[in-house]
């Protein structure tokens, strides 16, 4: 593999598939973990896979991915989005390339959505394309660190 990269998820992630599927869709989180792995391997690239209900543990986890020397960090901070300076630090701290995902489209939701704390360190944001958001990250992600799809 050429290098891996983290896909991070926030509070209630776990939970995708099983409420709100006219927001979110059907897929779980499982079926989220498969997509992403499929999508690193056209690229050669590993996927690490979390989720975490935790704040702390999501800035642990960006420290984590510099350690490693990840290629970059796929993230959907979900309601940690617009309360989470302690996050923003975090990622301004490791100087990777990050790509905020969102499956819903949030700026045609509640006005409380709109606001990203996470977007002013983010290199890219995704949003609106359901689950699929993901692999549409990954596929920018391995363009902006150079990586090419393996034969
Ligand atoms: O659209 C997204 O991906 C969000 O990040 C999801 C967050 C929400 O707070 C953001 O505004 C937009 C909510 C994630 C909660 O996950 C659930 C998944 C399925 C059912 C219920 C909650």
């Amino acid at each position: 593999m050429a290098g891996s990269i983290y896909v991070l998820n926030g509070p209630s992630l776990n939970l995708l598939g099983t409420r709100e599927p006219e927001i979110y869709g059907r897929a779980t989180l499982a079926d989220v973990e498969k997509l992403c792995r499929e999508a690193g391997k056209r690229f050669g690239i590993a996927v690490e896979f979390r989720q975490s209900n935790h704040e702390g543990a999501i800035v642990d986890w960006i420290h984590e991915a510099a350690r490693d020397k990840a290629l970059g960090i796929i993230i959907n901070p979900a309601g940690y989005t617009t309360t989470s300076v302690a996050i923003l630090d975090a990622i301004l701290a490791v100087k990777l390339p990050v790509i905020e995902v969102h499956i819903s489209n949030i700026h045609a939701r509640e006005s409380f959505r709109h606001h990203s704390y996470v977007s002013r360190g983010a290199r890219a944001v995704i949003c609106g394309f359901g689950v699929e958001g993901y692999g549409l990250a990954i596929i920018g992600l391995a363009a902006m660190v150079g990586a090419s799809v393996k034969s």
